[in-house]
C-alpha cells in the first residue's frame, strides 16, 4: 500500500516510523553520542555485529529518517544526509574518485561545484574534461580509460540548460562510469533521474527540499553499496554530516514541497512569459517556454520546469544592475527556492569562482540576470519587475 502512495503523499508519510510517545511528528534527536549497556555491546556496534546508534557522525535516527524518505521519493536503495550540497557532490564524485582517475563534467554548473573540480581536484590528481552536455556526442568524445564518472546538473545553474538524461545514462552504461546528477533545481517530485538510468543523485537541500532558506544541508542517494560507501568512506573521515536539527528542519519542509512547488512554477511561468514578451528583455531562459532548448524533455523528463528564470536585458551590465536595485519585492540574495523571491547576478556572485572565460564559455553572460520565483502573489511580483522597468 506504502510502495503505491504518489510522491505528494509520500512527502508527508515516507519514512517515518512509530516513535516511543506516538508522537505525529517524529521527535528531533539531537545527540552527539549514544550510551551502551556494556562495553561489550559497544564493541559489537563498532563492530557491525550489532544495530544500533553509536555517534551521530557515522548516524543518528532524526537524520535516518529523512534519509529513508529521500530515498522513497528518489526511488534509490539508499540516501546519505550530508552537512551542505557541496557536501553532497564532494561525497558522490570522492566516492567514485581516486588520485589518476577521470572525470567528464558538464562545463556550466554552480560556481562552487566548478571550484572543487577545476581546483581542488587538481590538488589530488584526479583529472577533469569540462565539456557541454547538450550534445552528447560531446561527452562520448571526452571519455578515456581512465574515465570514471559523468556528472551535471539539469537544469542547469544559472542558465537553465536541459541534458537528456536517458541519454547520459546509456552513455555511462556503455562504457561503464557512474553517472552523478544534480537534482537541486527539479526535486524528486519534477524529475526522478534514476528511473531514466542515473546511477546517482545529489541534492542541495538548502532550496527546495527544505524550503525555508534557514538551512544548509545536501542528500545524496544510490544503491545500498554506494551509499554505504559514501557513508564509511568519505562522510565517516571527511566529517561533512548533517546536523539532525537540519534534519528535522528539511522533514518539516519537505511534508509541503509538492503544494510548494506547484506556487513555484506557476509563478515561475507567468514571469517567464511576462519577460519573453518586454520590450527591455533581449532573451529569457526558461524550459517552459516553447523556444528554450530543452522544451522538448518537458514532460518527457521533467514534470514541469521549475521555478528559476534567467534573462538578460537589452543594454550593459550597469543596465542590468540598476535594474535589480530598483526591486523592492525581491530581495538580492543567492540561494533559490525559498519562499522568498529572490534576484542574484551569476557573473559576480553563484558564478565568480569561474574566469571571466570559462563563464563566457559555459554561456553565462556579464548581463545575465537570475531570479528565484517566490510563493508570493504573482500579481505582486510582476508589479515590482514592472515598476523597475519603468523606473
Ligand atoms: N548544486 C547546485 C545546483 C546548487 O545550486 C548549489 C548551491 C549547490 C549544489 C551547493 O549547495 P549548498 O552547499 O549551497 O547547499 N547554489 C547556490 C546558488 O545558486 N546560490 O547560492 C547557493
Amino acid at each position: 500500500m506504502q510502495d503505491k502512495w504518489k510522491l505528494a503523499t509520500q512527502v508527508i508519510h515516507a519514512g517515518h516510523e512509530a516513535n516511543q510517545h506516538g508522537a505525529l511528528v517524529s521527535p528531533l534527536v539531537q545527540s552527539a553520542t549514544f550510551t551502551f549497556e556494556t562495553v561489550e555491546q559497544g564493541g559489537d556496534c563498532f563492530a557491525g555485529e550489532q544495530q544500533g546508534y553509536i555517534y551521530t557522525r557515522l548516524g543518528n535516527p532524526t537524520t535516518a529518517e529523512l534519509e529513508r524518505k529521500m530515498a522513497v521519493l528518489e526511488g534509490s536503495e539508499a540516501a546519505a544526509a550530508t552537512a551542505s550540497g557541496m557536501a553532497a557532490v564532494s561525497a558522490a564524485l570522492l566516492t567514485n574518485l581516486s588520485q589518476g582517475d577521470h572525470l567528464v563534467a558538464s562545463k556550466a554548473v554552480y560556481g562552487c561545484t566548478f571550484a572543487l573540480m577545476t581546483e581542488q581536484f587538481k590538488r589530488f590528481g584526479i583529472e577533469v574534461t569540462l565539456v557541454d552536455f547538450c550534445e552528447v556526442a560531446n561527452i562520448a568524445q571526452a571519455i578515456r580509460p581512465n574515465t570514471k564518472a559523468l556528472f551535471c546538473e539539469t537544469p542547469v545553474n544559472p542558465h537553465l540548460d536541459v541534458y537528456d538524461l536517458e541519454a547520459i545514462a546509456a552513455l555511462a552504461k556503455r562504457h561503464q562510469l557512474v553517472s552523478i546528477v544534480d537534482n537541486t533545481f527539479m526535486t524528486p517530485l519534477l524529475q526522478r533521474p534514476l528511473s531514466m538510468g542515473i546511477d546517482m543523485v545529489i541534492h542541495s537541500a538548502t532550496k527546495y527540499l527544505n524550503g525555508h532558506g534557514d538551512v544548509i544541508a545536501g542528500i545524496v542517494c544510490g544503491t545500498e553499496e554506494m551509499i554505504t560507501k559514501v557513508k564509511l568512506e568519505v562522510l565517516k573521515d571527511i566529517g561533512g554530516v548533517i546536523s539532525p536539527h537540519d534534519a528535522w528542519l528539511i522533514l518539516r519542509g519537505l511534508k509541503t514541497l509538492d503544494v510548494r512547488l506547484a506556487r513555484h512554477c506557476d509563478n515561475a511561468e507567468r514571469v517567464a512569459a511576462y519577460l519573453e514578451q518586454h520590450p527591455q528583455v533581449a532573451r529569457v531562459y526558461y524550459p517552459g517556454l516553447k523556444g528554450h532548448s530543452g522544451y522538448g524533455l518537458l514532460g518527457k523528463q521533467m514534470r514541469r520546469a521549475g521555478g528559476v528564470v534567467a534573462f538578460e536585458l537589452k543594454g550593459s551590465f550597469d543596465t542590468a544592475k540598476a535594474f535589480a536595485n530598483r526591486l523592492k519585492l525581491f530581495k538580492i540574495a543567492v540561494s533559490l527556492g525559498d519562499a522568498e523571491s529572490l534576484i542574484q547576478h551569476p557573473a559576480s556572485m553563484t558564478h565568480s569562482p569561474y574566469s571571466p572565460e570559462a563563464r563566457m564559455d559555459a554561456g553565462i553572460g556579464d548581463t545575465l540576470l537570475r531570479i528565484s520565483l517566490g510563493l508570493e502573489d504573482s500579481n505582486d511580483i510582476i508589479a515590482d519587475l514592472s515598476q523597475a522597468f519603468e523606473a
